[in-house]
């Protein structure tokens, strides 16, 4: 076999065909994998934290431990921000969206909103995890602090959205609007390589992916579609198969290869729905969709158009193959 295609060769590959590319985006891509080489070394020895240390204990090199979503939030705005192409991020960690203000940013076109480590209440019992990011060019002046709007733009012009998941290998997700490619991390040599050419996801699955806990505080249309994913009909492959991790990244990562559907519906205990519109369902809505998969929050509710107005603002979602989508959305047409 040739030798692999490296993550950095595939990045410098796709900018060549941009002749009026400024390397920007490729800078913020080696930002975003340097990042994700360092998570994914402090989350494979979270097991050892009796030897480290807890979050927020002093460990045994007398550093302070950090909680690991708090680190990764830290390793992944350091890299953004020590490249000079980012102005500024937004990250669920972050009250507040962050201003690159240091010189070398001050003329930086871009900005990039995460969730640095989703999931991560997963992480002491040893399951996978996730980052989720989504990149825009501002629109706000060049050479002026950023704005709120240059964060509350609809998914519909992100310029590209990924996930880094620490599962059993860890792999980096990404699309750039031209088609989803998969990267599997070689930790023996540092090196992402290219594993997952060109995904697409199936046009239908047999899993559907969703807290049934939830079940008496779904809306109609959702038990509805839950119990015909439970009816007996061999024709169409049903019962279904319920698979639910409870981290977003590692179901939504499954579904995509296999063909399924996950939902995040509203319910009592979350009216607006529990996910976070822009830097959770906007960044995964756009894999989707580049993968030939579907992202609603709500019936004739396509993720991607929605306009935000807050920046931590929460969603329905409901995404996967596209005919898993059409038949929940008919539900929730039908039952509300
Ligand atoms: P629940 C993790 O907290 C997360 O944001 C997603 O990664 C995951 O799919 C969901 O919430 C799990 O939420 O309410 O089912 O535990």
């Amino acid at each position: 076999m040739k030798n692999p295609t490296t993550l950095g060769e595939f990045i410098f590959e796709c900018q060549a065909e941009y002749p009026e590319a400024t390397g920007a985006l490729t800078s913020i891509f080696s930002s975003l994998r340097l990042a994700a080489k360092i998570v994914h070394r402090e989350i494979n020895k979270a097991g050892l934290v009796d030897i480290t240390g807890a979050a927020g204990e002093i460990n045994a090199q007398g550093e302070a431990q950090q909680k690991l979503d708090v680190f990764a939030n830290e390793k992944f705005k350091a890299a953004l921000a020590a490249r000079g192409v980012t102005c500024g991020i937004a990250s669920e960690e972050e009250d507040h969206y962050v201003f690159f203000d240091e010189g070398h940013n001050l003329n930086a076109e871009y900005v990039v909103l995460m969730d640095p480590l989703d999931g991560s209440s997963n992480i002491d019992v040893n399951v996978s995890v996730g980052t989720i990011f989504s990149i825009y060019r501002r629109i706000s002046p060049v050479g002026e602090p950023v704005t709120m709007d240059d964060f509350l733009q609809p998914g519909r012009n992100q310029v590209a959205a990924g996930y880094i998941i620490y599962g059993s290998s860890t792999m980096m997700v990404y699309t750039t609007g031209n088609g989803v490619n998969g990267f599997t991390y070689d930790p023996s040599v540092g090196v992402f390589y290219l594993s997952h050419p060109n995904m697409q996801t199936p046009t239908t699955g047999t899993i559907y992916s969703i807290n049934e806990g939830g079940y008496e505080r779904f809306p109609a249309g959702v038990k509805q579609y839950i119990k015909y994913c439970q009816e007996n009909d061999p024709s169409t492959h049903r019962p279904y198969s319920s698979r639910y991790i409870g981290s977003l990244v590692s179901d939504f990562h499954r579904n995509l290869i296999k063909g399924g559907i996950y939902m995040y519906p509203t319910s009592t205990s979350y009216p607006q729905g529990k996910l976070r519109l822009l830097y959770e369902c906007n960044p995964i809505a756009f894999l989707a969709e580049q993968a030939g998969g579907k992202a609603i929050a709500g019936v004739s509710t396509r993720i991607l158009d929605i306009k935000p107005e807050k920046l931590h603002q929460r969603v329905p979602f409901l995404v996967g193959s596209p005919e898993m989508i059409d038949k929940v959305e008919e539900f929730l047409r039908v039952f509300g």
